[in-house]
């Protein structure tokens, strides 16, 4: 059997990691791909073209330059027409991936509902609604308002499985005290639910949250205080749209010495990692 192919989100390299750590991630991830017997495909837009695997020389330049946009659904149309470097955020990814007939995308976190303004919701939640892929994430950032981002997915028909867990994870922490919908041990059983989901025709994602691990995790009332300065500060120099997830997650990575980087790269990792199991899983139903 071919390897599957996994598609790995890009913003998190472009805008959500500093320089140069992001490129390792990158690699990092693409090999824990490679070790879950899974196929590698970062999605990105290169000139003005979306693409889905690309030379290590391009990758090296998609985590350098500076001039990269940060796409959400909306920016494809422009990068395309001004054929701009784009890092594709979680919506961007999933449609991309789906038109390259990629099934499966690891990513960190998904963006949701923000604190501070209710109606800022992330372009992610109404794609996660209406694009059937599977996205393995490490839940949401407590930077985001965790109970409203979870009664959204609720809303829009998003199945959420927890991987070895009940509680939706909340990135850095391993726990937010909300209920995933099931709880999964496995990636046949992943693959097993994304049969189901396609057998019935629903064009809703599956989301899989898989807790960072334990011993890179930040407990969330250590990151809490940190977070809710950097909010404060953001809403006061009006830092809002789609600067204020990557000013909030640099913010918080000085504020804690870099324990945030740490548990970033390891949920990030094991995110590609998991992404790979469930991949093949779902191939080896498919054949
Ligand atoms: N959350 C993270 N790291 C990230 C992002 C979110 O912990 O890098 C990125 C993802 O690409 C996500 C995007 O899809 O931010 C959401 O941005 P916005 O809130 O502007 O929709
Ligand atoms: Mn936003």
């Amino acid at each position: 059997m071919n390897a599957p192919p996994v598609a790995l989100e890009s913003t998190v390299i472009t805008h959500g990691l500093p320089r140069p750590v992001n490129l390792d991630i990158a690699r990092e991830m693409m090999s824990a791909v490679r070790d879950g017997g899974g196929d590698p495909r970062m999605i990105a837009i290169i000139n003005g073209r979306p693409r889905s695997g690309f030379a290590d020389e391009v990758l090296m330049e998609l985590a350098a330059r500076e001039d990269v946009r940060k796409c959400s659904l909306r920016d494809l149309p422009l990068v395309g027409k001004f054929g701009d470097w784009g890092g594709t955020t979680v919506s961007a990814t999933l449609h991309l991936a789906l038109r390259a007939e990629i099934q499966v995308f690891a990513t960190g976190g998904i963006g949701g509902v923000h604190r501070g303004n209710p109606a800022d919701v992330s372009a992610d939640l109404p794609a996660l609604a209406r694009m059937p892929g599977t996205v393995v994430c490490a839940g949401a950032k407590s930077i985001l308002d965790l109970p409203r981002t979870r009664e959204r997915l609720e809303t829009d028909g998003v199945t959420v499985l927890g991987w070895k867990t009940k509680e939706f994870p909340a990135f850095y922490s391993r726990s937010s005290g909300l209920p995933v919908d099931q709880q999964v041990h496995s990636a046949v059983e992943v693959a097993e639910i994304m049969q189901q989901r396609d057998t019935l025709r629903l064009q809703q994602a599956i989301l899989v949250t898989v807790p960072c691990p334990e011993e890179a995790a930040i407990p969330s009332a250590e990151i809490e205080a940190e977070l809710m300065e950097a909010e404060a500060f953001a809403l006061e120099q009006g830092i809002t749209g789609n600067e204020l997830t990557p000013y909030l997650l640099n913010r918080l990575a000085e504020r804690t010495q870099g324990r945030s980087l740490v548990a970033n790269r390891a949920l990030l990792i094991q995110n590609a990692r998991v992404a790979a199991e469930i991949a093949v899983a779902f191939s080896t139903l498919q054949a």
